[in-house]
């Protein structure tokens, strides 16, 4: 490869072997895997979006389109591209053609704004970013501008969508160089980004072989096949829709995406009845959504086998109501972008189902529970859980940092994650060790949170912690010190802008500012 500073992901040599020898690295690329599909079952639908609706055949068509555009670009195989997409058609051939031309996705969610774009940017010494033009109110053509800003490195923003100043519209990519020849299976395909325990999120490099094993094997423990129709609720980008089974599985297995653009009940049910939905994957607190909807919906949800919970603790009493209210089978799902994944089996006890976080994907998962001085724990009992395998990580992407606390030197990740292991081999989670928030599924490094708040003048110290939330599983609170300002002195309102209106040369203008403010008032009758 061309780059020195490429992504490496290694395992010792003997267990290298070792998962080969056992078929779990099974020598495919993701390339390689849309081909044989489209050779496969070219005239079977693999994804719809809307009105959209590709064949694999077309979609593997419009893969290799953007390929060759993305390489006439000058990108060199080995380059790395942030690609942040919401749930809509285009994040396939996207995603594709940076697997075909040998480009390296680095993924980003939808929500993810300067601080994250700009950080994953520096550290994965990204070429391009790949966006859409605007997505459930947000305009991301700015946040383009203000990311390249700060990333040097970041030549081409290019937009699914109308193109602002200084980018390149997608569509209109244009046929370049011939693809390169297939990557090495055991090399990294793309970065998936970790939730962030300690500070700003982590850069996860992930190889085919590896990756391919986990959403090949996740396919199977769902029973998907050609007939499964895997509705898209969460986010694309997010490792859970990704690979467990996710979107990646189902494709594997020859079965059809559906685009969810929101995950209300509304939009999801509305998808499920009108695409036959078979299986899909959601956080709690949208289980507890949908629960609560499903009794009044006109929508025929018959078509659901499976819906799948996970990213976040499922309390057991809301687990147990998932049969009854949406009549299909619950599949509790923990896992981790770094790696591991745990399924409860469709075929399990219902009591297994409803009380446990499942068990490991792979017989060669290992998995040790210890106490805080490092020792094992009596079995049963809480402790700190590491895992090695076959499709976990050895090392980040260039943190040495964070790899000297999140592996041990035998290559053990350590989750963060207390849980306890019961006697059928099944995990139950029983919270984090670190300073971190899990919001609904979404993790918050309490760190990452505390160095923004220290920004501000105000203040003087920060922390922030998790509190109980009947419906998030955990909300953020920031015990905030201040500078020791007079109480009356502290503003009575706040108003968050992107830009200041300025004076003719170039100072924050406070007349315009007042007049904004008034006109708000006597619009509305209240402040903004
Ligand atoms: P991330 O690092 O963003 O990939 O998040 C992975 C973390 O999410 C895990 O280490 C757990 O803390 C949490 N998690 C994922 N699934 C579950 C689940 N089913 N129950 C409890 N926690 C979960
Ligand atoms: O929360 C997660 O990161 C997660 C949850 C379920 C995950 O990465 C996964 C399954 O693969």
């Amino acid at each position: 490869m061309q780059n020195n500073d490429m992504p490496r992901q290694l395992w010792p040599e003997e267990l290298a072997a070792r998962y080969r020898e056992k078929g779990y690295w099974q020598g495919e690329t993701f390339g390689r895997m849309l081909r044989d599909r489209a050779a496969a079952h070219g005239s079977r639908l693999a994804v719809v979006d809307g009105d959209t609706r590709w064949t694999y055949a077309e979609l593997l068509d419009r893969a290799e389109a953007a390929a060759g555009g993305l390489l006439s670009l000058g990108l060199q195989p080995g380059d790395r591209v942030i690609l942040q997409l919401p749930n809509i058609a285009a994040f396939f051939p996207a995603v594709f053609g940076l697997f075909l031309a040998g480009l390296l996705p680095v993924f980003a969610l939808p929500a993810h704004r300067q601080s994250e774009l700009i950080h994953l940017a520096r550290k994965a010494r990204a070429k391009a970013l790949v966006q859409a033009d605007r997505h459930e109110g947000f305009d991301y053509r700015p946040l383009a501008l203000a990311v390249q800003a700060e990333a040097p490195e970041l030549r081409h923003l290019v937009v699914v969508g109308e193109p602002g100043p200084g980018m390149l519209a997608f569509g209109d990519l244009r046929p370049g160089p011939a693809l390169p020849p297939d990557p090495d299976p055991q090399s990294v395909a793309f970065l998936q980004i970790s939730g962030g325990s300690t500070g700003l999120p982590k850069l996860i490099p992930r190889t085919h072989d590896d990756y391919i094993y986990s959403c090949r094997a996740s396919a199977e423990i769902c029973g998907l096949g050609p007939e499964s129709v895997f509705l898209a609720a969460l986010p694309v980008a997010h490792n859970f829709t990704m690979s467990s089974p996710g979107v990646f599985g189902t494709l594997h297995a020859g079965g059809r995406v559906v685009l969810c653009p929101n995950p209300s009940p509304e939009t999801a049910f509305a998808l499920i009845a009108r695409e036959g939905v078979t299986i899909t994957g959601v956080v709690p607190p949208l289980a507890l959504l949908w629960m609560q909807a499903a009794p009044k919906t006109r929508h025929d949800l018959s078509s659901l086998k499976v819906l799948q919970v996970g990213g976040a603790k499922f309390i057991p009493e809301a687990a147990a109501r998932v049969r009854p209210t949406l009549g299909c089978t619950l599949q509790q799902v923990f896992g981790m972008a770094e790696g591991l994944v745990n399924y409860t089996r469709l075929d399990e006890p219902e009591g297994i189902i409803v009380s446990t976080q499942g068990r490991p994907i792979s017989p060669d998962d290992e998995i040790l529970i210890l106490d805080d001085a490092g020792n094992p724990v009596a079995e049963g009992e809480p402790g700190h859980l590491l895992t090695r395998g076959p499709y976990t990580i050895r090392a980040y992407h260039d943190d040495p940092a964070a790899n000297a606390r999140s592996f041990t030197e035998d290559g053990f990740y350590r989750t963060g994650d207390i849980v306890r292991l019961l006697p059928g081999g099944h995990l139950s989670v029983q919270g984090r060790a670190g300073d971190h928030i899990n919001r609904a599924g979404e993790k918050i490094s309490a760190e990452e949170i505390e160095d923004h708040l220290l920004a501000h003048p105000a203040v003087f110290d920060a922390a922030v912690v998790s509190i109980p939330d009947p419906f998030l599983g955990e909300r953020s609170c920031a015990f905030v010190r201040s500078r020791g300002l007079a109480e009356f002195k502290v503003p009575d309102e706040v108003v968050f802008v992107t830009g200041f209106a300025t004076t003719a040369v170039g100072k924050v203008s406070r007349n315009q500012l007042r007049a904004d403010l008034r006109a708000r008032y006597l619009n509305e009758g209240k402040p903004a």
